[in-house]
């Protein structure tokens, strides 16, 4: 039985991220030979992610879907390996039910399912695992979801989203010690949403009392406060992962490890002697 507390116990975690993909936004082709993802995967963990999620469908805006086979082809041998080798629990990133299920027998612990149990299979394929769950936010569909989305209150409507699904996960027969929400950023949001989620992560942690994580990896709304190249995009990685563990989150997913790995230790001896200090 997967549990999230497992994972870093109070320390916040890091998931890092092996996209088998030719077309992700950041790192789409570099990793679609086997062993460079399972490489990669490894490279991770010695950065110090505490779990890897492994991904065979890019999600960025406009990605086209990609057929189930082509799917399983491109990260069942990647989970195989980095299941028997990483150390660390591996995640799966599909949003397809029958990808999980080969994905857990693979040796993956958790779902993360950027589609939130759209397919009507997919809580129960965790739930008979006792895998993980990671249930996130999207508005929309990747093809489209950038064109023109729209909230009255983005903080209520994304939370009212996570706890209804969370609910449905339970029916299926998740247990609560296995879920794990994710506001979406990027998913249907427009910077100003992305932005606004963050500044107010504290409400949505309050609301949902399930672990929360965030992904704000190189995303473009941090390029559209600090402009458009990599390297401003991952010094904006690393301030919105700092923010957000400051702020209630408990995983951050991310591309480069190791910095946010080593700030958030850094934020821990901070937040000790503070209360330290405090006490
Ligand atoms: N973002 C991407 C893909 N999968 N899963 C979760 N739970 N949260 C995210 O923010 C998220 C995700 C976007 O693509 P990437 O793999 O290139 O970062």
């Amino acid at each position: 039985m997967f549990a999230w507390s497992s994972l870093a116990g109070e320390r916040p975690a890091v998931m890092g991220i092996v996209n088998v993909t030719p077309d992700s936004f950041s790192d789409g082709g570099r990793y679609l030979d086997p062993d460079a993802a399972v490489a990669h995967g490894l490279a991770l963990v010695v950065a110090g992610a505490d779990v890897l999620d492994v991904g065979g469908e890019s999600t960025r805006p406009g990605a086209e879907p990609v057929a189930e086979a082509e799917e399983r082809r491109r990260v069942l041998p990647v989970i195989e390996r980095l299941a028997a080798d990483a150390g660390v629990p591996v995640s799966v990133d599909t949003r397809k039910a029958s990808v999980a299920a080969a994905a857990l027998v693979a040796g993956a612990t958790i779902v993360n399912d950027v589609a939130a149990g759209t397919d009507p299979e997919m809580f129960g394929v965790v739930a008979d695992a006792g895998a993980g769950l990671v249930v996130m936010h999207m508005q929309g569909e990747p093809v489209t979801m950038q064109q023109s989305p729209h909230y009255d209150d983005v903080v209520a409507e994304v939370g009212d989203f996570l706890l209804a699904r969370l609910e449905r996960a339970r029916s299926a027969g998740v247990a609560d010690s296995a879920l794990c929400v994710d506001p979406g950023l990027g998913f249907g949001k427009t910077a100003e949403h992305n932005l606004t989620l963050l500044a107010r992560l504290r409400e949505l942690v309050a609301r949902v009392e399930v672990p929360v994580l965030v992904g704000p990896s190189r995303k473009s709304f941090i390029a559209n406060s600090l402009g458009d190249d990599l390297l401003a995009r991952d010094d904006g990685t690393l301030a919105t992962s700092v923010w957000a563990v400051d702020h209630g989150a408990r995983i951050v997913r991310v591309h480069e490890v190791r910095p946010i790995a080593d700030a958030l230790r850094l934020l821990d001896v901070m937040h000790e002697l503070d209360a330290a200090a405090v006490a």
